[in-house]
């Protein structure tokens, strides 16, 4: 059966678990979550994930959430984007944690929240830590191709998760040009496509 991922274009953390698809070549097809009107608040959507986040997956009666853990489970299934078992989980932690979450969070506050109503102080003190996380990123990359091994693993698709994106974080590629090189290498790879692409839902729907 093509497993199903509810998702949203605006989301890096569902463009992780889709592009683990893509570049797998997994059955999938994406479910729009319409998250800028409420839906994950929803009970409906709580009943599917009690944590109320995009993404979530299911297959066969499987339903999993937590991109990490949809990431696992197509490798499994694929044997695919799996080297280093330990490796690749220390930077899905690290993402997680230090990475996407922190970055999802300050391109929220500086583009999808109204322009009155953006927390100043909390952009500031998050584009520190910003910094902070891309400069583990640079030194990581500046070294080596890929983040573990010698090719694409699911650390690379998760810790890309939203480096894609136009909208301003404070990342820009000419800062960082180990990470700019690297997200070409990953854009290069068959299957590959922006995550405005590769899901429903982008800004200009808002417009
Ligand atoms: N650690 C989770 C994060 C998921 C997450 O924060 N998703 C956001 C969209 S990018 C969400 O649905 N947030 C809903 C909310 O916080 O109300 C993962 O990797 O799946």
């Amino acid at each position: 059966m093509t497993a199903q991922l509810y998702c949203f274009g605006e989301s890096g953390n569902a463009y992780k678990a889709a592009l683990t698809m893509a570049l797998t070549g997994y059955d999938w097809a994406p479910v729009f979550v319409d998250y800028f009107n409420g839906e994950t608040r929803t009970p409906a959507f709580r009943a599917i994930n009690e944590m109320g986040e995009a993404p979530v997956f299911v297959e066969d009666g499987l339903t999993l959430t937590q991109s990490g853990v949809i990431q696992l489970h197509v490798a499994d299934r694929t044997g695919r984007l799996i080297s280093d078992r330990n490796e690749v989980l220390r930077w899905l932690f690290w993402d997680n944690h230090k990475g996407s979450s922190q970055f999802g969070t300050l391109r929220f506050l500086m583009n999808f929240v109204p322009e009155e109503k953006r927390p100043q102080d909390a952009i500031r003190w998050l584009s520190g830590r910003v910094r902070t996380a891309l400069a583990t990123l640079e030194g990581h990359l500046a070294t080596r191709d890929w983040m573990v091994g010698d090719g694409p693993t699911l650390a690379d698709t998760a810790c890309c998760g939203y480096l894609y994106y136009p909208e301003p974080f404070g990342f820009a590629r000419a800062d960082f040009p180990a990470i700019g090189r690297w997200l070409d290498r990953i854009a290069a790879l068959p299957g590959w496509k922006h995550p405005y692409d590769m899901m429903p839902g982008n800004p200009s729907d808002r417009a």
